[in-house]
């Protein structure tokens, strides 16, 4: 039985495998520029966080109705459930979508298909996290908040990804001012290709609960006693880091530094379809490579649950 655990760094258009992208292109009349999936696997090399963004945004073209993105949140949760995880927390990219024609209600009506199900079909609890692209313009994130009225009861938090160096937090404290009025959870992508001060920045500008990835917060160890002191969690993605280039290779990765220096460190899959596996594998990679213990395994489930936004008593269930 694998371990129990939750998923809290997790793009479901990052859970789009090969095979799945090329029934949906069939299906909307999508014509990809790749032959076949064999060689759309080929072009998984990247050097940065930018050539696999150009990727992914180019792949989610195939995603066009509510059925396909219930469809590719199943795929996702089906998958996720064989690997040990109770909960995940999903993030999506709304502008991404928007800005090819889709409506809002399209994407989020058709994950919650698949969410709405999940724990009855995969005994697996969900939240769903709404990213702005910081690489998009404020304002166009403001709309999207006010674009996203209707469907609150069901977005739990706001997130911000894709690429990182030159937006910093700083540009997006108007509208996470707003949402943190309208109750909704905070976290932000920082520190992964960007300076340990957007960390800072995340925390004091943005008022995040959580630092996705975090990597580079070891550039800096005032803010590393910082993040121990507040007890902040980082969403670490192994496999992301190494295909990303983030690190040289998986035996490079400070995980076990961080842990040992109090981090509350959890790990996580990213885009699960893209880096070689999903959040089960990355527990293996980690165990098998950086050759961490039980205790220290038990002790990374257990921070995804500390970390996540369910309630105690969900909490305890899920565990
Ligand atoms: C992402 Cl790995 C990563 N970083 C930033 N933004 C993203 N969007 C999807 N995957
Ligand atoms: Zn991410």
């Amino acid at each position: 039985m694998p371990l129990p655990k939750a998923e809290l760094h997790l793009h479901v258009e990052g859970t789009l495998e090969p095979e799945l992208a090329f029934e949906l292109a069939a299906r909307n009349g999508v014509t990809l520029p790749y032959a076949d999936t064999e060689e759309l696997r080929a072009a998984y090399r990247f050097k940065d966080l930018q050539s696999f963004l150009n990727l992914y945004y180019e792949l989610m073209t195939v995603l066009r109705t509510e059925q396909d993105f219930a469809d590719l949140a199943d795929a996702y949760l089906a998958r996720a459930a064989a690997q040990g995880v109770r909960h995940a927390e999903i993030f999506f990219d709304p502008q991404a979508h928007i800005a090819r024609g889709l409506s809002l209600g399209t994407v989020v009506e058709g994950l919650w298909r698949a969410l709405g199900g999940s724990e009855r079909n995969h005994g697996v609890s969900t939240r769903l996290i709404m990213c702005f692209l910081r690489d998009e313009s404020a304002d166009s994130a403001l709309e999207t908040l006010q674009a996203a009225t209707p469907y609150l009861d069901r977005i739990t938090g706001i997130g911000l990804d894709s690429a990182e160096v030159g937006h910093p937090p700083a540009k997006f404290r108007e509208v996470y001012r707003a949402a943190a009025e309208l109750g909704l959870r905070r976290v932000a992508h920082a520190g992964e290709e960007g300076p340990p001060a957007y960390i800072t920045e995340a925390l004091d500008l943005l008022g995040v609960e959580r630092v996705d990835h975090g990597l580079r917060c070891l550039e800096d160890p005032a803010l590393v006693e910082r993040l121990v002191r507040e007890r902040i969690p980082l969403t670490l993605c192994p496999l992301s880091n190494v295909r990303l280039r983030a690190v040289e290779t998986l035996a490079d990765h400070p995980l076990p530094a961080m842990l040992d220096a109090g981090l509350l460190c959890t790990v996580n899959s990213d885009d699960p379809a893209y880096f070689g596996g999903y959040v089960g594998d990355n527990f293996r990679a980690v165990r098998e490579t950086l050759g961490l213990g039980e205790d220290r395994l038990r002790e990374l489930a257990r921070n995804s649950f500390l970390a996540s936004f369910l309630e105690d008593d969900e909490e305890r269930r899920a565990r």
